[in-house]
C-alpha cells in the first residue's frame, strides 16, 4: 500500500509550500542572504536523515545505529575542509547565530570583553549589539564605517582594541558592500592578544568561488551559514585551526547544542560537493559582477550607494535623495516583483524598523543564470518604482515584465 502524500495528509500545507515555489519562481529576489538551493541539496535535507538522533561525532557517539550518518558526517566535515583549506570543520551548528555563540561559550566567560563590528554599520546581532544575548552576557565594544567614505574604521578598531583588550575581536557583516581586510584584522588582534573570529556566512560561496579574498591563515576561527552564497540548506558551521578543535567541537555539543540535524548535515556535504566544481567558481565570480551591473544601473539613475558601490554580493542604497523611505520603497518593490529588504545606512538618522536604505544582492538571481542585460532592466524597474512608489499602474506593469523575465530564467530546486 502507498503512503499518503502531503497534499493527501495535510492539504492546507501543501498548497502553502505550492504558492511559495510559484512565489519564488514567480519574483526577481534580491534578499543578498536569500539563494535557491539546488533540487540535490533540498532531496537531501528532507531526507530520512532526519529521524535519526546522533549526539556526539563520528566515531564517538552517545546513539547506536550510526552506521551511515557518521559516514555522512565525515564526508560532510572532509569536503567542507578540502573546500576552504581548513584543518577542522565542524558543520553541526544549527544556523549562523549559533555557530557565533559557540564560539563566545568557547573561549568567554560572562562579563568578557568582545569586539565586533556595530550593527547599523552592517554588522551582525550576534558581534555584540546590545539586544542580542552576546550585547547582553559580554562587555561588548562595538566598532564602525567612517562618516567619509563608510568603510571601516582600521583607526577605530585598533583604538578600541587597544583600550578594551578583548578575547574575541569580530570581522564579517550583513550589510558591507565592500571587501574585508583580513590581514589589517589579524594584526589587530595578533597586537592585543584577540582570538580574530571571521563570520563569512554572507560571502562563504564568493571565498569558495575565490570571489573573495579568504581569511583563512589570517582568522583563527571562522564562522558561517551555509544558506546564502554557498547555496547549501539553512545550517551552519565552524572552521579552524587544529588548536581550537577540541574546545569548538566541546563547545556546539554538549556545550550549546543536542543532537545534528543529520539531513541538514548531508546537504551540507552536497553543497560542498557542487561549490567544488568549475560551474559553481564561475557561479561565485558572476555574483559579484551582476552586483556590479546592477549598482552601476542604479549610479546612472542618480542612486546613493553607501561606499559608492560594491566588491562584493551586495548594495546598499540610501533613499534619501529619491525621497522614499526604505521601508515604503520595499513595500512597492515587492508588489512589482522586486523582493529586497529595508536596512538601515550608516549614520542612518531614521529608525531600524523604517529606515533610509535597502539592501540588495545578486546569489540568487545569479542562480538563475541572469546576466549583465538582466541587471540592466531589474535596475531601471528598480528605478521606476523607488520614484513612483505610489504608482499603481506602473507597479502592475513592471509586475508583468518581471513575471516575463523569470519564465526565462528557471531557478534551480524549484519545481511548477
Ligand atoms: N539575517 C541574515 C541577513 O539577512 O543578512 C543575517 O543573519
Amino acid at each position: 500500500m502507498s503512503e499518503a502524500t502531503l497534499s493527501q495528509v495535510d492539504p492546507e500545507i501543501a498548497s502553502l509550500i505550492k504558492k511559495e515555489t510559484q512565489l519564488q519562481h514567480d519574483r526577481v529576489r534580491l534578499i543578498p542572504s536569500e539563494n535557491y538551493a539546488s533540487r540535490a541539496v533540498l532531496e537531501a535535507t528532507g531526507s530520512v536523515l532526519s529521524n535519526k538522533y546522533s549526539e556526539g561525532y563520528p566515531g564517538k557517539r552517545y546513539y547506536e545505529g550510526q552506521q551511515y550518518i557518521d559516514e555522512v558526517e565525515s564526508l560532510a566535515i572532509s569536503r567542507i575542509k578540502k573546500l576552504f583549506g581548513v584543518d577542522h570543520a565542524n558543520v553541526q551548528c544549527y544556523s549562523g547565530s549559533p555557530a557565533n555563540f559557540a564560539v563566545y561559550f568557547a573561549y568567554c566567560k560572562p562579563g568578557d570583553s568582545v569586539m565586533g563590528m556595530a550593527l547599523p554599520s552592517g554588522g551582525h546581532l550576534t558581534h555584540g549589539w546590545g539586544v542580542s544575548v552576546t550585547g547582553a552576557f559580554f562587555k561588548a565594544h562595538q566598532y564602525g564605517v567612517r562618516k567619509s567614505d563608510q568603510r571601516i574604521d582600521f583607526d577605530e578598531v585598533a583604538k578600541l582594541a587597544r583600550e578594551h583588550k578583548p578575547k574575541l575581536l569580530w570581522c564579517g557583516a550583513t550589510a558591507y558592500p565592500r571587501l574585508i581586510d583580513y590581514a589589517k584584522f589579524a594584526e589587530i588582534a595578533r597586537e592585543v592578544g584577540a582570538i580574530l573570529v571571521a563570520d563569512i556566512a554572507h560571502i562563504s560561496g564568493l571565498i569558495a568561488a575565490g570571489a573573495h579574498p579568504s581569511p583563512v591563515g589570517k582568522a583563527e576561527i571562522i564562522t558561517s551559514t551555509t544558506h546564502k552564497t554557498l547555496r547549501g540548506p539553512r545550517g551552519g558551521m565552524i572552521l579552524c585551526d587544529d588548536k581550537h578543535k577540541a574546545a569548538i567541537d566541546k563547545a556546539v555539543f554538549p556545550g550549546l547544542q543536542g543532537g545534528p540535524h543529520n539531513g541538514t548535515t548531508a546537504a551540507i556535504a552536497v553543497a560542498a560537493h557542487e561549490a567544488s566544481t568549475d560551474a559553481f567558481k564561475k557561479y561565485g565570480h558572476a555574483i559579484v559582477q551582476n552586483a556590479k551591473a546592477l549598482a552601476e544601473t542604479l549610479l546612472s539613475r542618480d542612486f546613493t550607494l553607501v561606499t559608492g558601490g560594491t566588491e562584493n554580493h551586495l548594495i546598499l542604497a540610501d533613499l534619501t535623495n529619491k525621497n522614499v523611505s526604505g521601508k515604503i520603497a520595499a513595500k512597492a518593490l515587492d508588489r512589482a516583483g522586486l523582493v529586497c529588504n529595508y536596512n538601515s545606512v550608516p549614520f542612518d538618522p531614521r529608525k531600524p524598523f523604517d529606515p533610509s536604505g535597502i539592501r540588495l544582492g545578486t546569489p540568487a538571481v545569479t542562480s538563475r543564470g541572469m546576466g549583465a542585460a538582466e541587471m540592466k532592466v531589474i535596475g531601471n524597474c528598480m528605478a521606476d518604482v523607488v520614484e513612483h512608489p505610489g504608482d499603481d499602474a506602473l507597479i502592475e506593469r513592471t509586475a508583468g515584465q518581471l513575471r516575463e523575465l523569470c519564465d526565462k530564467f528557471p531557478a534551480p530546486g524549484i519545481q511548477l
